[in-house]
């Protein structure tokens, strides 16, 4: 069974919001095509409460894009985005949400930043999503959505982790950073990750 996840495509990482990814919004159509070649459809909303401590804006004297530590780990100071309840926290309007069977909201937690749809970054919490598709039998994960070297990347990365076949629409996602994805991309594919175009869902398996 094979399973779709489209990871935030919420409005502040499209043109025009807080941490927008660019020509992310060209994403859409392509995703919206994509729910009829699997049996389930779960999304990922990047759900941050307001003083987030991923957010620059946490850190006085801190700007956006600027690195540091959070609990040890490496982390990169935001611009706030997806505050919970807020108009870019919601996922996009043109997004076609009839398939989506669970949306897992992650990032809840104001000391430690959640890339992955799965865990934190610290892999100290689980968001249920791993059991949720073995519960449904799931044993192929699809990932498209935002963004590719952050979410995305380790969306997929914890899916491989967790044992399931694991494909990356190349053509349904877009990076913040160019390097960061190129990078991103080569780790996935040697950890047995798989990088597809959507058109290859039309060939026979
Ligand atoms: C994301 C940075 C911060 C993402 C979320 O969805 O890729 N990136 N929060
Ligand atoms: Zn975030």
């Amino acid at each position: 069974m094979k399973a779709l996840l489209v990871i935030d495509i919420q409005n502040d990482f499209l043109p025009g919001g807080s941490l927008a990814v660019a020509d992310g919004d060209a994403i859409i159509a392509v995703v919206n095509a994509l729910p009829s070649h699997f049996d389930l459809v779960v999304a990922t909303q990047d759900w941050h409460p307001a003083a987030h401590r991923s957010f620059a804006a946490s850190h006085p004297g801190r700007q956006p894009f600027d690195t540091t530590e959070l609990g040890g780990r490496p982390q990169v100071l935001w611009p706030t985005h997806c505050v919970q309840g807020t108009p870019g926290a919601e996922l996009a309007a043109g997004l076609d949400q009839h398939r989506i069977e669970a949306i897992f909201r992650k990032g809840t937690d104001p000391e430690i930043d959640s890339y992955s749809g799965f865990y934190d970054n610290g892999h100290l919490k689980s968001t249920g999503l791993a059991d949720y598709l073995r519960g449904r039998g799931i044993t192929q994960v699809y990932v498209a959505g935002l963004a590719a070297d952050y979410c995305v990347f380790f969306t997929a990365q914890d899916a491989l982790q967790e044992g399931f076949a694991t494909f990356l629409l190349e053509d349904a996602t877009r990076a913040i950073s160019a390097e960061g994805w190129a990078r991103a991309r080569a780790q996935l594919v040697s950890q047995g990750g798989h990088l597809i175009r959507s058109t290859d869902l039309l060939l026979p398996a």
